[in-house]
């Protein structure tokens, strides 16, 4: 909706806004807790941003379309000894698209509760407030890229997630969320030393670099910081009132914040030149003798980066890579592998 559309039926509430205007100018702190209200709207819903599809990739569509997410209100993983899997998530939020990339190309069935950006009542339960989070059966495990090694790790230990954990010892220092060895699987004897350590460099540098890029890039201008937010009403679980709120005040916040972050993470002004620069050294890595990092088949690395900028699908950001960089080709193969679930054994394979 064009924000002139939006004024007359809105004119009452602009009105009331007007007043809250007043209302803020008044006191300093007051303006103070209302920007606070704002960035915590605006910094809980960056990730709210789900496009549909991008055109891009419809323009140019890749052989045997998807057989869609494997997540499932009754997810039971048959087939699979792992428990029954919850993911508390966002749907556009890159961390936890990286952790759908994984499960769902491993054909592993789960539940998707998708959390309430500000209230976040889904998640109550828990003390650790980020997003996203599994419990896997009785058990909760918190950080995408733990999870994805907690699980990886119960798949070769006959599904047992606890068994799994004992492997990852808590760091008593660390934040809440680390542990020794977050991006190491429990292989066991592998005489594939190599390759292992390049996953695990790789999964490590999407963490560490290349989702800092991300916001910059969508919050870059006005113009895409609302088409970003634009997503929010159609995934994520506001009312009505909370929509218009979000998007707004969202749009506004985030473009503010993503010029904080691409100073905090020492992004250079162009951003673009920055996102594409990153796109580049992955290609670069992956190299021209194979199609994936991890040779005919994706690994852990590429599922992370694919997930990472799956998140952006449908915005400009993610269309000028595809046109700027040589990642399609890559993306779009990562993308038939994980749509069709390649990684799940062939008992429970679909
Ligand atoms: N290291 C964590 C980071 C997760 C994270 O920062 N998630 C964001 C959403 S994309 C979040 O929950 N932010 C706090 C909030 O929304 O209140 C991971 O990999 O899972």
């Amino acid at each position: 909706m064009h924000f002139r559309s939006f004024i007359p039926r809105f004119a009452p509430r602009f009105a009331q806004l007007r007043g809250l205007r007043n209302w803020m100018v008044q006191s300093r702190a007051r303006t103070v807790s209302v920007i606070g209200l704002s960035s915590v709207v605006g910094l809980s819903t960056w990730a709210s941003v789900r496009p549909r599809h991008s055109m891009l990739l419809h323009a140019r569509s890749f052989d045997g379309e998807a057989a869609g997410s494997m997540g499932s209100a009754n997810a039971s993983n048959k087939g699979s000894k792992l428990p029954h899997i919850s993911v508390y998530q966002y749907e556009t939020c890159p961390f936890c698209s990286k952790f759908r990339a994984f499960l769902d190309y491993y054909g592993i069935e789960y539940e998707k509760v998708e959390v309430h950006p500000v209230f976040k009542r889904e998640i109550w339960f828990s003390s650790y407030k980020k997003v996203p989070i599994m419990v896997a059966g009785e058990t909760q495990v918190n950080d995408s890229s733990f999870m994805v090694s907690v699980v990886r790790t119960a798949m070769l230990l006959d599904g047992d997630i606890n068994k799994s954990l004992e492997m990852y010892p808590e760091l008593p220092e660390e934040a809440e969320s680390e542990r020794a060895n977050k991006y190491n699987i429990m292989y066991g004897n592998t005489e594939d030393i190599d390759s292992r350590s390049e996953e695990r460099r790789w999964r490590r540098w999407v963490d560490d670099k290349l989702i800092h890029v991300l916001a910059p890039n969508i919050y870059s201008t006005p113009r895409q910081s609302l088409q970003a937010f634009q997503y929010i009403t159609e995934v994520s679980n506001f009312n009505t009132f909370e929509r218009y709120l979000a998007k707004y005040i969202g749009a506004f916040t985030m473009y503010f914040i993503a010029k904080h972050l691409r100073k905090k993470y020492e992004i250079q002004s162009d951003v673009r030149q920055a996102i594409y620069g990153c796109v580049n050294v992955w290609m670069k890595g992956i190299g021209k003798k194979r199609m994936f990092l991890g040779g005919d088949k994706p690994n852990l690395a590429d599922l992370a980066v694919y997930g990472v900028l799956s998140a952006t699908e449908g915005l400009d950001t993610f269309d000028d890579v595809m046109k700027n960089t040589k990642a399609l080709k890559w993306y779009q193969g990562v993308q038939y592998h994980v749509r069709n679930h390649t990684g799940a054994p062939p008992s429970s394979n679909n």
